[in-house]
């Protein structure tokens, strides 16, 4: 096995490609995506270091159409009222029963409609970048796609970009052409807007991802993660043996370890911004955008994201930061359990990590997320999952976290970067 595993490019086992690139599609083979302003797999593949970072195409605003492109007979664009609290249950309904699944369709994401709200009226949200289409007869509801305003800095770079995300065809209406069709209108609509590149992840492989990362997962509730079929027995092992592998203690062990409060924010987001700097790729928070996202004001019925801080108890400076997020899954058809509830971990900073010394930040990183693990335990996690990004492989082998079978792939839209490195050396992107 061993002299199976140095034949394959590490990279390609840690990012789930297949070998030399067996289940990549050629660029002519993607009907649209080869009409769209991205980089084909040959030009990153033969160029890697001569491209030069920078927009692919000038958009010229004035000619950009002010109309949406004609929809399928039989269906209308909307502009979603995501204020409307009935149309947000719209979406959350549509994506409940139509979003994202593994590969064998035994789990579904099911968003929250506290997380929609969070995710999809970002800071500067603007109604228009959320677009449906609905059934012209009925008024149904049948697909949905949106934008967010970021900043992304990319090396010494800052592109005023949309975040594309919630991209959704209800499955009857699936191999239709309809998902080119929403990505064209959200196009249009970023460009009226003076927006004119964007960044997307998706699970599966198109031309062409600036990085790449993959999914772990650590156990928390291994009982119920094996009674849905998410986690395997390992040959060799026992039940009872898998319960003790992922049994945490009752309490957290850093010292100065509390809940964020509104005092933080300040101090959090200096550490952050100092912390993000080190990577190649990672948004760029102002003051109210991270409020947002790690201390929002509005406290939902169903909490979303979780901060903690740590406070060094003789000079009261905050010294680290981690935040993880909500998101459940629909354990499909199953007489037990209807929903996985997955913490993800979300942003985290800390001071040890600008010694420039990795043997100080490994500890550190790894009592942090051990004390990560035991609070989303504490609020009836089921699972923790977290990518390859950030500091993170320097933590995943000793916190017990497995590889899953899912990449995520991360893609600019008319922007033509070097790749990052991703997978298990995945330190320079965020
Ligand atoms: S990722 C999450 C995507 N959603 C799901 O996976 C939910 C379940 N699946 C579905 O709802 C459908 O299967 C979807 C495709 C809607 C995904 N991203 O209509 P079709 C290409 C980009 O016949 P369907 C997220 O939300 C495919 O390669 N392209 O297919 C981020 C093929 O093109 P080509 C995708 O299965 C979204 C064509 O579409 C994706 O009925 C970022 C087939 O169309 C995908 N996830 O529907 C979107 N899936 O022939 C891009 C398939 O060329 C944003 N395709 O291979 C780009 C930036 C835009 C803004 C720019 C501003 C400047």
């Amino acid at each position: 096995l061993e002299s199976l595993i140095k034949k394959l490019n590490i990279n390609e086992m840690l990012t789930g490609l297949a070998p030399q690139g067996k289940n990549q599609k050629d660029m002519a083979s993607h009907a649209f995506w080869k009409t769209q302003p991205v980089l084909s797999f040959d030009e990153v593949a033969s160029g890697k270091d001569k491209i030069v970072d920078g927009p692919i195409k000038e958009i010229d605003i004035e000619r950009v159409d002010k109309n949406p492109s004609p929809m399928y007979p039989g269906f209308e664009w909307v502009t979603m009222d995501l204020e409307d609290e009935k149309q947000l249950e719209e979406v959350y309904d549509l994506l409940t029963n139509h979003y994202v699944e593994d590969q064998e369709a035994m789990f579904r994401f099911k968003y929250s409609p506290s997380f929609l709200n969070w995710a999809l009226k970002a800071p500067g949200w603007k109604k228009e970048w959320h677009v449906g289409v609905r059934a012209t007869a009925s008024g149904k509801l049948v697909a949905f796609i949106s934008g967010i305003p970021i900043q992304l800095r990319l090396r010494q770079n800052t592109l005023n970009c949309s975040e594309v995300n919630f991209l959704c065809v209800h499955k009857k209406l699936r191999s239709k052409r309809l998902a080119p069709v929403l990505i064209k209108e959200i196009t249009r609509r970023c460009y009226v807007e003076g927006v004119f590149q964007a960044v997307y992840t998706v699970g599966s492989l198109l031309p062409t991802p600036v990085s790449t990362c993959r999914y772990f997962h650590r156990s928390l509730d291994w009982e119920k993660l094996y009674d849905v079929g998410f986690s395997p027995l390992p040959h060799g092992s026992t039940k009872q043996r898998q319960i003790v592998r992922y049994k945490l203690p009752e309490t957290t062990s850093t010292p100065g370890l509390r809940v964020m409060e509104a005092k933080d924010v300040d101090a959090v987001l200096d550490l952050l911004k100092r912390y993000l700097a080190r990577m190649d790729m990672a948004q760029v928070f102002s003051k109210t955008e991270f409020e947002h996202w790690m201390f929002p004001a509005e406290k939902p019925k169903e909490q979303v994201v979780w901060s903690y801080v740590i406070e060094d108890p003789k000079t009261k400076k905050i010294t680290d930061y981690f935040s993880f997020y909500n998101l459940e899954s629909t354990v499909i058809g199953h007489k037990k359990h209807n929903v996985i509830k997955a913490a993800y971990l979300f942003y985290y900073a800390t001071e040890a990590a600008f010694s420039g010394d990795e043997s100080l930040l490994k500890p550190r990183l790894n009592s942090l997320m051990k004390d990560a693990l035991i609070l989303a335990k504490k609020e009836n996690f089921d699972v923790f999952n977290a990518l390859t990004l950030l500091d993170n492989p320097l933590f995943l082998e000793e916190q017990r976290f497995g590889a899953g079978d899912g990449s995520l792939h991360y893609y600019l839209y008319n922007y033509r970067a070097q790749p990052l490195p991703g997978g298990i050396d995945a330190r320079n992107q965020s």
